[in-house]
């Protein structure tokens, strides 16, 4: 992983948008987004712990490439891109490639996020974000959920009054 401000050009949202300023896993904690390296040894492993400790249950895999999507890979990568949020964690381990998910920081700044394989990023209910492939267009992941995957993406500013955008919220000005 590797975090820094996006800086707000509107060139090829594929593009790093790096404005030169990094973010730390600490940066990403205080906005509640977790991130674990499990490495190549005992990933799989670490992630059957972590996913007993944190109740998740069930699991689907995507690949997001020209490839696997033909057509609509272009559609399916600017969708992905829209600012909105889910009324559960948003869990990704990536098995292979790269990719970039943005969240909002406390100023409504974002913040890029780079994984690459071997990372898990769990984004909190409620927090506004989207994700696009990088230039190499190829990422693999396992994605994760509680119980039954609550994939509805609400975009923002519809989101603004949800229940969980307003809890998550809460839980900003107590950390
Ligand atoms: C999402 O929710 O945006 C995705 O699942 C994108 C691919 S997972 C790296
Ligand atoms: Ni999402």
């Amino acid at each position: 992983m590797r975090a820094w401000l996006f800086d707000n050009t509107t060139t090829d949202q594929r593009e790093p948008h790096d404005s030169g300023v990094p973010q730390t896993a600490d940066d990403l904690a205080a906005i509640g987004v977790l991130y674990w390296h499990l490495g190549d040894e005992n990933a799989l492993d670490r992630l059957e712990e972590i996913a007993k400790e944190r109740n998740y249950k069930n699991r689907d895999q995507i690949v997001v490439s020209k490839e696997a999507m033909g057509d609509i890979y272009e559609t399916k990568v600017k969708s992905f891109f829209e600012e909105h949020l889910h009324e559960d964690e948003e869990i990704r381990f990536i098995l292979d490639g790269t990719g970039f998910f943005d969240v909002r920081d406390k100023q409504d700044r974002w913040i890029r996020i780079q994984i690459y394989k071997g990372d898990l990023l769990v984004l909190p209910a409620g927090i506004y974000h989207r994700f696009t492939t990088d230039a190499s267009n190829y990422i693999k992941a396992t994605r994760l959920f509680k119980e039954e995957p609550k994939w509805t993406p609400i975009n923002r500013p519809a989101a603004d009054e949800n229940s969980f955008r307003v809890d998550y919220l809460r839980t900003l000005r107590v950390r």
